[in-house]
């Protein structure tokens, strides 16, 4: 019975088409500073190789943000309350929420919302047979753009985003509002978000984290290539793009950068980019935050930040924000 239903939400697809994905990827091309669209690097191979990269020391982000979430749950989920909807931006392999859905008290469904489609369906999956009391109604969306959020069987008590990861470090501060205040409309009133927020810390930790000695973070990237590739009859030469990293401190972010080795033109499907020696891909920004320049963000979004948890360096923190003013449209 379980199993139907998370094949009758399969429906809830609403994955980017080839023609959008070709048209962000050549308008990406075309500026004057190159860029691609990061949420493309999450393909099967992609998400298994962030997979990896989240297991490395160097990337401290998921241990810490884990070590903050073992030590406060208890807390959290009292303040979060009982018979939440809760809903996953972003859910990956719905690690992370399994801490949360341990401890919470009877929550109506678990909304997981991710672009990688098999991912997705096959954790749902797995997810639903190791909590059987529990409704999982996955969702398969870019959820940068606007989808239908499916409706649980029972009725709950308010809706919680859980947004963990930092993964609002990868949106420019103005999408990252924008992304924010659709959120705080998602939650409605009495609504509920939990954050993990990277924060900022020594340049020397932040360029190991994304320059780390395997490569894994450059393979990570160089994924993307491949999969143009493969997706868009492209003809990247892997070989002939080294990836880049850096801090930038006067925009407190790391910049991820796939550079070209050489003059060389690049097929895109029946369209040619030049690229000249040393000119860059910009593929991803990483945003690392301050606790007041997050709350400001916040605050200008529609939520309050309630309280804020952090490890004893201060490197990451986990933050609960209420709506405050509900749906605006
Ligand atoms: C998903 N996101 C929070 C990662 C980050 O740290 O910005 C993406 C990433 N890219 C390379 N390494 C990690």
């Amino acid at each position: 019975m379980k199993t139907d239903e998370i094949r009758h939400v399969a429906s809830y697809d609403f994955r980017p088409r080839r023609e959008r994905f070709r048209a962000e990827v050549l308008s990406g091309l075309r500026k004057p500073q190159k860029e691609l669209p990061s949420k493309y690097l999450y393909d099967e191979k992609g998400s298994r190789l962030f997979k990896h990269i989240c297991t490395l020391d160097e990337y401290y982000i998921p241990h810490t943000e884990a070590a903050i979430m073992d030590t406060c749950v208890v807390e959290i989920v009292e303040l979060l309350g009982p018979h939440v909807l809760l809903v996953e931006y972003g859910s990956g392999d719905c690690k992370k929420v399994r801490t949360l859905l341990a401890h919470l008290h009877d929550p109506v469904a678990y909304v997981p919302i991710d672009i990688s489609r098999e991912q997705l369906f096959h954790t749902a999956k797995e997810l639903d047979s190791d909590y059987p009391g529990l409704e999982v109604l996955p969702v398969c969306a870019d959820y940068t753009s606007g989808f239908e959020l499916p409706v649980p069987k029972r009725p709950c008590q308010r809706t919680v985003v859980y947004f963990p990861g930092s993964t609002i470090s990868n949106f420019d501060p103005i999408p990252a509002k924008h992304f924010l205040e659709r959120i705080a409309r998602v939650c409605g009133l009495n609504g509920a978000m939990l954050i993990g927020v990277d924060l900022k810390k020594d340049p020397v930790v932040l360029h190991r984290a994304y320059n780390d000695s395997q490569g894994a973070a450059a393979a990570f990237k160089l994924n993307l290539l491949e999969r143009l590739n493969r997706e868009l009859d492209c003809d990247f030469k892997l070989d002939c793009f080294e990836h880049y990293a850096f801090y930038n401190p006067r925009e407190g972010r790391i910049e991820m950068h796939l550079v070209s080795l050489r003059e060389q033109i690049v097929r895109v499907g029946d369209v040619t980019v030049p690229f000249a020696k040393g000119e860059s891909i910009w593929i991803e920004s990483s945003y690392k935050f301050n606790l007041d320049e997050f709350e400001q963000m916040a605050v200008a979004a529609g939520f309050k930040v309630e309280e804020v948890w952090t490890d004893k360096r201060q490197w990451f923190s986990i933050q609960y924000l209420v709506t405050t003013e509900g749906p605006t449209s």
